[in-house]
């Protein structure tokens, strides 16, 4: 049994150490250890992996040795030598075939958020974003930023999508979305995205309203389902016009007539007319004086009726937890100009902007909801 003070340290040395667990989980993916093993008839050994994926065996062996301490991977030794495959976690989640591939997310930390957070400190004196320190970029306009290059922008949409095939379902049930039959995804690049990339079809209330079929591995019997529960549903997509070129170049198929692009600044353009406008992590880039004045500029636009579903990983009322919603905070100071909040925090944006009813959902998963009525 160890001490107080022992365990104490034990603690220490793994908050101190998270950052080489981020790295062995990077690295595998990057080198493309989930994939290998996933579509290998049988478990390979170091060697193996290492000559198939271009590496030092050496290396290889201690970093799939790391990955089975850490469950990513699991060993067998057959005739003193260790054969290795993935575990139920890596084959859910880090295998590009797999519907629930998290991987696009995972780069996009490895490449970006970690560099940003290498000047936490900085941003924390600050209380500002360090692109212009890991990047040398400047970040005045914020999404100029974020989207400094095309290779930035596409990989930031890829990332931003992984996470729907998780919670997608949870948020969109959290409330009966039937009553809005025009439906408004402002700043919604990542979800069209995800709708029109992913095989699997989950089923919500706004893949009811878009699921575009036929896509390879798209069950029609789900698709038909879906589009009886919601038949008259349209979604207009609002983002700014170099997000929807990207997404019209590179998904040129989309081609459902239930859904329409538009391309502006939700901070300065008109906004589409719509029964319910969907705002799914935009709230948390901004300052609450943008926030504000985009919501005051969505209750403008909408129609009486209708309503606002706001989307955010919700702060617990005094601030202390969720830890996960407390590091997506911190993320946004060192990335965003924004942060997560609470409900009261919420609440306090969307009843000046002039909503009501205004009802927050937890979902139990990173993303809840908040509904309010114009
Ligand atoms: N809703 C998506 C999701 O949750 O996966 C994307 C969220 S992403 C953090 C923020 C989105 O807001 C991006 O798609 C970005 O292009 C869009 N955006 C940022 N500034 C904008 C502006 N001024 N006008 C319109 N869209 C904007
Ligand atoms: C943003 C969302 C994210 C801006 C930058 C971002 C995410 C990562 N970087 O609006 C997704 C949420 N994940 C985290 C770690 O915050």
């Amino acid at each position: 049994m160890s001490s107080p003070e022992e365990q104490a340290y034990c603690l220490l040395t793994e908050y101190a150490h998270g950052f080489m667990v981020s790295q062995v989980l990077f690295a595998a993916c990057e080198l493309g250890v989930f994939d290998l093993l996933a579509e290998a008839p049988e478990p390979l050994g170091a060697v193996a992996v290492a000559a198939r994926l271009g590496t030092s065996s050496h290396g290889m062996e201690l970093l799939l040795d790391t990955c089975v301490s850490l469950k990513l991977l699991q060993a067998e030794t057959r005739r003193g030598k260790a054969l290795y495959q993935n575990t139920e976690l890596s084959s859910t989640y880090l295998v590009r075939a797999s519907p629930k591939y998290q991987g696009n997310m995972l780069r996009y930390l490895a490449r970006t958020t970690y560099l940003c957070w290498g000047h936490l400190a900085q941003a924390v004196r600050d209380g500002r974003n360090q692109y212009p320190e890991a990047f040398g970029v400047p970040s005045d306009e914020l999404f100029t930023a974020i989207y400094r290059s095309e290779g930035e922008r596409l990989q930031f949409m890829r990332a931003l999508e992984d996470v729907w095939s998780i919670s997608g379902r949870h948020v969109l049930a959290a409330f009966d979305l039937s009553p809005f039959p025009l439906i408004c995804d402002v700043g919604g690049e990542c979800w069209l995205h995800r709708w029109s990339s992913k095989t699997h079809v989950p089923h919500t209330f706004l893949s009811a309203c878009l699921v575009l079929c036929p896509l390879p591995g798209c069950s029609g019997a789900l698709a038909k389902e879906c589009t009886s529960l919601y038949p008259g549903c349209q979604v207009t997509v609002f983002d700014i016009p170099e997000v929807i070129q990207t997404v019209k170049k590179h998904f040129s198929f989309l081609e459902d007539p239930r859904i329409s692009f538009r391309e502006g600044d939700f901070f300065k353009d008109p906004l589409p007319e719509a029964d319910l406008y969907i705002l799914a992590r935009v709230l948390h880039d901004w300052t609450d004086t943008r926030c504000s004045h985009l919501l005051a500029r969505v209750h403008r636009a909408c129609k009486p009726g209708g309503g606002i579903l706001v989307i955010e990983s919700l702060l617990d009322a005094d601030g202390r937890g969720p830890l996960t919603t407390q590091l997506y905070s911190l993320n946004m100071v060192v990335q965003t100009e924004g942060r997560e909040r609470t409900p009261a925090q919420y609440h306090a944006l969307l009843a000046p902007a002039g909503f009501q009813d205004i009802q927050c959902r937890r979902t139990g998963g990173i993303y809840d909801a908040i509904l309010a009525r114009r």
